[in-house]
C-alpha cells in the first residue's frame, strides 16, 4: 500500500491497533523506497515528508513513530539512491519482522500467567493481548473471556469473534459493566498504544476504569507491550497526545439537541501504581524498570 493509502486507511480505522499501525507505516516508507527516483536529493525530501504524513494520521500510538525512525535509521547519512533504496527496503523488512516476532513472544511470556481455569478480563482489541489468550489456549487451559465492547468502535466484537473462531469461551459485556464483572475475574490483561517513562500505559480509552476496578477487587492487571510501545520523548517531558475523533462517532446531529457537546477522547493513561507487570518480548516487567529499558534500547538514538 503506498504511503497516501497507508494514511487514509489509519485514519479512518481500516488499519488500527498500534503493532498494526507501525508496521503499516514502515510498510509505506520501504514500498516508496522501491519507486524510480530522479536523484538522492529529491528521494531523502520526499521520504522525509511521507514520514511526517504517516505520523501525522493518528497522534497517540508512538509505535508508529519508533517503526518509522527504525525505517528510517542511517537514511540521512546515504550518499547514493541505491545505498539509500536498499537501507530502507531492508529496515522496513526487519521492522516488521521483529515486530510480528515481538507479538508472537509476548504471547508466549503472556500465556504462563494465565492459569488454568482462568477468568480473564479484556479492552478492546490487541492483537498482543488476543496472542496470550490463544497461546494459554493452545497448551490446553479451559478459559473463559470478558471481553469490553469498547465503545464508540466496539472492537470488542472482533475481539470476541476472533476468540470465539478459536473455540474460546468468551461473552461480550458493555464497558459499564466492568466494575460489577469484574467479581468473577481472575486476570485483567490489555494492550499498549505508548508507554510512558515513568511506566504509565495508555491504552483504548476506559482501560483506566478496568484498572481502577481491578485495584479495588484485588485482580492482578496486565499490560502487553512490545518495547517500541515505550516513548523515549516522555523521558525528556513530552506529553502523549491524546487524540479525540468526530462526535459522529458518538451520535449522530439529529440524536441530540443542538446544544448537547460531544467530547470523545479515544485514548487514556493509566498510572504505574495500578499496573502489575507488563509483558514486552524481553519478558515481563514492573512499570518501574521502563525508564532503564529505555535508557538501554534508546539511549543513542535520536528520538526526535
Ligand atoms: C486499539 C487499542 C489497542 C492497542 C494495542 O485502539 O487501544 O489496545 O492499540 O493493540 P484503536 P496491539 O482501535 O483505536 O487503534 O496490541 O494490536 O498493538
Amino acid at each position: 500500500m503506498n504511503v497516501d493509502d497507508t494514511v487514509r486507511a489509519i485514519k479512518d480505522m481500516e488499519i488500527r491497533g498500534a503493532g498494526y499501525i507501525a508496521r503499516a507505516g514502515a510498510a509505506a516508507i520501504g514500498e516508496m523506497a522501491g519507486s524510480h527516483w530522479k536523484d538522492i536529493g529529491t528521494m531523502k525530501k520526499d521520504i522525509l515528508s511521507a514520514k511526517e504524513k504517516l505520523l501525522s494520521s493518528r497522534p497517540t500510538a508512538v509505535s508508529l513513530l519508533n517503526g518509522l525512525l527504525f525505517t528510517l535509521k542511517g537514511f540521512e547519512e546515504c550518499s547514493d539512491i541505491s545505498e539509500a533504496k536498499e537501507l530502507l527496503i531492508r529496515n522496513s523488512e526487519e521492522f516488521i519482522k521483529e515486530s510480528n516476532e515481538a507479538v508472537r513472544k509476548i504471547g508466549v511470556i503472556g500465556s504462563r500467567r494465565i492459569k488454568d481455569g482462568a477468568a480473564i478480563m479484556t479492552h478492546c482489541n490487541s492483537s498482543a493481548v488476543l496472542e496470550c489468550i490463544k497461546e494459554a489456549h493452545r497448551n490446553g487451559k479451559e478459559l473463559k473471556v470478558y471481553a469490553t465492547e469498547s465503545r464508540p468502535w466496539r472492537q470488542g466484537i472482533l475481539t470476541a469473534n476472533d476468540l470465539a473462531k478459536e473455540g474460546i469461551d468468551v461473552t461480550l459485556i458493555i464497558d459499564s459493566a466492568v466494575r460489577s464483572v469484574m467479581k468473577r475475574t481472575d486476570i485483567v490483561i490489555v494492550g499498549s498504544d505508548t508507554i510512558t517513562s515513568n511506566g504509565a500505559v495508555i491504552n483504548k480509552i476506559g482501560t483506566s476504569q478496568l484498572a481502577l476496578a481491578a485495584n479495588e477487587a484485588r485482580v492482578p492487571f496486565l499490560v502487553c507491550g512490545e518495547t517500541y510501545k515505550m516513548s523515549p520523548q516522555t523521558l525528556f517531558g513530552d506529553t502523549v497526545t491524546i487524540e479525540e475523533r468526530d462526535m459522529g462517532e458518538i451520535a449522530g446531529k439529529s440524536d441530540i439537541a443542538s446544544s448537547v457537546k460531544v467530547f470523545n477522547p479515544v485514548f487514556d493513561s493509566t498510572p504505574a501504581k495500578y499496573i502489575d507487570g507488563i509483558v514486552t518480548e524481553l519478558g515481563i516487567v514492573s512499570p518501574g524498570s521502563v525508564y532503564g529499558i529505555m535508557i538501554e534500547r534508546f539511549g543513542r538514538m535520536d528520538v526526535r
